[in-house]
């Protein structure tokens, strides 16, 4: 059986843990059970930041695969404060009480609207050979103007969870309740979930959810066509309710890298880009690039990796994640394409278990990202030439055809075109027009 460190000194989240996750069949213990002591320091900015140097850290003490979280409080009127900070709030020796009343201070004044909040919480696995998977939760709710409760720890008597309709605080509610619907819960099923595929894939176990009826009937119409069926499905504004570089340079800014005025500037293109005003994305490339050039593209992949499971991943929209599925329970094959960047794309694909992306690469050399697009941006008709010559390579010039493909701006509209069942999801007005006109699906994904 294999062991699995979990960097912490705290057994009730080890067993939490091994509840949430003993569908892999691995042992978790704590570094208390293996004698280990050392800390590293959790200097990162975000929570992801720090679970990977915890896990980090215990892998390399031990040489197992280790296990680490990180979570806290994210207080929407304190502009995400205390974040990484939680536990030292009040300061290096705060206790959870200090915390609470610094907490309440800082909300004084402070309408019932205005208090929204949510824990957080990121996990980070790295295996034996060095592979990171990582998964992210979060619990919403609201900052309560005094404390109720006396089960669970940390900011629990203050935190009234949305689920409970801000009736009760999380310290009012039993361990169970709580971890049914905790940021930690959610964190670790959903990397229960990539491991699930993982575990599979190291046992050649099939890993897609398939309903054997419609399995077989599109395998029935692949003998007959003998080809795979794509479908294909663009990422900004269609699966996702929002546009992913356009969130990096909001965080680019957050963290100090990119100044106010151009950030201000790609915002107010993002808007353009929505309503459609817009039809290219170099402007937010360039700026993209031109922060990036100086930060090993390792790092700059991590940044992107991060922003994934912060921010991007509760922004999938349900109805797009159910559509991959049922194409996936027919048999298809699932390709995503996006100017997007790769890192981004990568970790979607994994989530969603896709069968290939197509993304903008950033050119690297000697470690660092140059400034330039290795190859041609996929934007507007390139989005096509290169799922083309993926598909091409994957099935074969005759192996494969576009059967379905699912774009939302009007730079899409090659793509949608191509395929034999065309897809407008959420369009501006020109698509909307175009679609019109075409005889094209039109889908509304948003909630
Ligand atoms: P480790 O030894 O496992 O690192 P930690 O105390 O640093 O434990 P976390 O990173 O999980 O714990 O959380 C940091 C702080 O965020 C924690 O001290 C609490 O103040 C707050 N917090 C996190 N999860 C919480 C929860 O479920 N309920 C209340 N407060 C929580």
């Amino acid at each position: 059986m294999k062991t699995v460190v979990v960097a912490t000194h705290n057994a009730n989240k080890v067993a939490e843990i091994q509840g949430i996750l003993d569908n892999t069949g691995w042992r978790f213990v704590s570094l208390d059970a293996l004698g280990i002591s050392e800390e590293p320091v959790e200097d990162a900015d975000s929570f992801v930041g720090n679970a990977r140097i915890k896990a980090m850290a215990a892998h390399q003490l031990t040489g197992l695969a280790a296990l680490a979280d990180d979570s806290g409080l994210v207080v929407d009127a304190l502009n995400g404060r205390p974040g990484v900070y939680s536990s030292r709030f009040a300061g290096e020796d705060a206790t959870d009480a200090l915390n609470n009343q610094k907490l309440l201070k800082e909300l004084e004044g402070v309408s019932e609207a205005q208090r929204t909040a949510r824990f957080a919480c990121a996990v980070v696995l790295i295996d034996e050979d060095d592979s990171e998977h990582t998964a992210y939760g979060e619990c919403e709710g609201s900052i309560a103007k005094a404390p109720a409760g006396s089960h669970g720890f940390g900011y629990d008597p203050l935190f009234l969870p949305q689920l409970y309709n801000g009736t009760r605080s999380m310290a009012e509610l039993l361990p169970a309740e709580k971890n049914a619907i905790s940021h930690r819960a959610r964190a670790l099923t959903s990397l229960s979930q990539q491991l699930e595929t993982l575990i599979d894939a190291e046992t050649q176990k099939p890993t897609q959810l398939t309903d054997s009826s419609e399995q077989f009937e599109s395998d029935e119409d692949r003998r007959v066509s003998g080809k795979q069926s794509l479908a294909v499905f663009d990422l900004d504004g269609t699966i996702l309710e929002g546009h992913s570089p356009v969130l990096l340079v909001y965080k680019l800014y957050r963290m100090g890298v990119i100044p106010f005025a151009p950030a201000m500037r790609i915002l107010w293109w993002g808007i353009r880009y929505k309503l459609r005003f817009s039809m290219e994305q170099s402007v937010v490339r360039e700026r993209i690039f031109k922060s990036l050039v100086h930060c090993p593209a390792k790092d700059a992949n991590k940044l992107m990796v991060d922003l994934y499971h912060e921010k991007i991943r509760q922004r999938l929209r349900p109805k797009a994640l159910k559509c991959i599925k049922e194409h996936q329970a027919r048999g298809e094959r699932v390709f995503l394409v996006s100017a997007s960047f790769e890192p981004i794309l990568e970790q979607l694909m994994h989530d969603v278990k896709a069968d290939g992306i197509v993304a903008t690469r950033m050119e690297v050399v000697d470690g660092y990202y140059t400034g330039n697009v290795e190859g041609t941006p996929p934007e507007g008709e390139e989005k096509l030439i290169q799922l083309k010559a993926l598909a091409d390579e994957r099935y074969g010039e005759d192996g494969w055809e576009l059967n379905w493909a699912y774009g939302d701006h009007f730079s899409d509209r090659f793509l949608i075109a191509a395929a034999a069942h065309p897809v407008a999801v959420n369009p501006g007005s020109r698509l909307q027009r175009l679609a019109l006109q075409q005889g094209w699906q039109i889908e509304d994904w948003s909630h």
